[in-house]
């Protein structure tokens, strides 16, 4: 997959780009990460990249003109079929469905919003879709293009290596992950589930379900509104309330 990122602070996705999974998707060859600096597309004197909002107001809006040549200067290095996401914290919410659907791309061109935001004839014009990674308030769009760029690195066949598979994420099949332990085996007082340590495999995995489903159920109800509880994982749900209860009073 080829992407650029259009963005006032290339050297900050480069920088990020040197780390973990998605420095060896890049050596791997499977993922080219490039970009295109709006600031290279100015013609005046101070190079400027924003300008007063019309209307009034605090901040500044990034000018249409130097944006979109780098966006078009951005395309041009990219296949056909190539697509336009803003980061933008008015875009639609990213998710996974999301990430898997745009990791079918053979390009991405991504636009990092600074200042106030960008002008809306370029959202109108040169802009597919735009995206923003969760309900808080950042300072611009580069580190949520860095967060695309790594769960998007993650689906492309051969970057987690063998050992791990993308499919078995949590969010994958819309539960969390089940609680994790390595050794010793007694912690700061703390014993490591015995089930763990038992060699009992099927045991092992009904345990996790159940902790998945457990866990799932407290911290995010929501992710069952989409996904309706068939009869297993409500005995497994049963089991992990009543645990839980009489964890508690011990
Ligand atoms: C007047 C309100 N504005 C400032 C408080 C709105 C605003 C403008 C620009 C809020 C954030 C930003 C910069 N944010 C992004 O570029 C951004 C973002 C985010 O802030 N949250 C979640 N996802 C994203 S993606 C890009």
């Amino acid at each position: 997959m080829r992407i650029e990122v259009v963005t006032l602070f290339p050297a900050l996705i480069a920088d990020a780009l040197r780390y973990g999974v998605l420095a060896r998707a890049v050596e791997r060859g499977l993922l080219s990460v490039g970009s295109e600096d709006p600031r290279a597309h100015t013609e005046d004197a101070h190079r400027t990249v924003d300008d007063r909002p019309y209307g009034g107001g605090p901040g500044m809006v990034l000018k249409p003109e130097p944006l979109c040549a780098a966006i078009e200067a951005a395309r041009r290095r990219l296949p056909a079929g190539s697509v336009r996401v803003a980061l933008g914290a008015q875009g639609e919410p990213l998710t996974q469905r999301r990430v898997a659907s745009l990791a079918r791309l053979p390009g991405l061109v991504l636009i990092a919003g600074r200042y106030e935001g960008i002008d809306e004839r370029v959202m109108a014009l040169a802009v597919d879709q735009e995206v923003s990674i969760g309900d808080y308030v950042l300072s611009g769009g580069e580190l949520p293009a860095l967060v695309l760029i790594d769960a998007l690195a993650r689906l492309l066949p051969g970057a987690l290596g063998d050992e791990r598979s993308s499919a078995q994420d949590s969010f994958a099949d819309g539960l969390l992950d089940w609680p994790h332990y390595t050794r010793p085996e007694v912690y700061a007082g703390v014993r490591a589930p015995d089930v763990l340590c038992s060699g009992d495999h099927a045991a092992i995995e009904r345990w996790r379900r159940k902790q998945s489903l457990g866990r799932t159920w407290l911290r995010r109800p929501d992710l069952f509104n989409s996904r309706p509880l068939d009869a297993e994982h409500r005995l497994l749900l049963a089991e992990f309330l009543t645990e839980q209860r009489d964890g508690a009073q011990r």
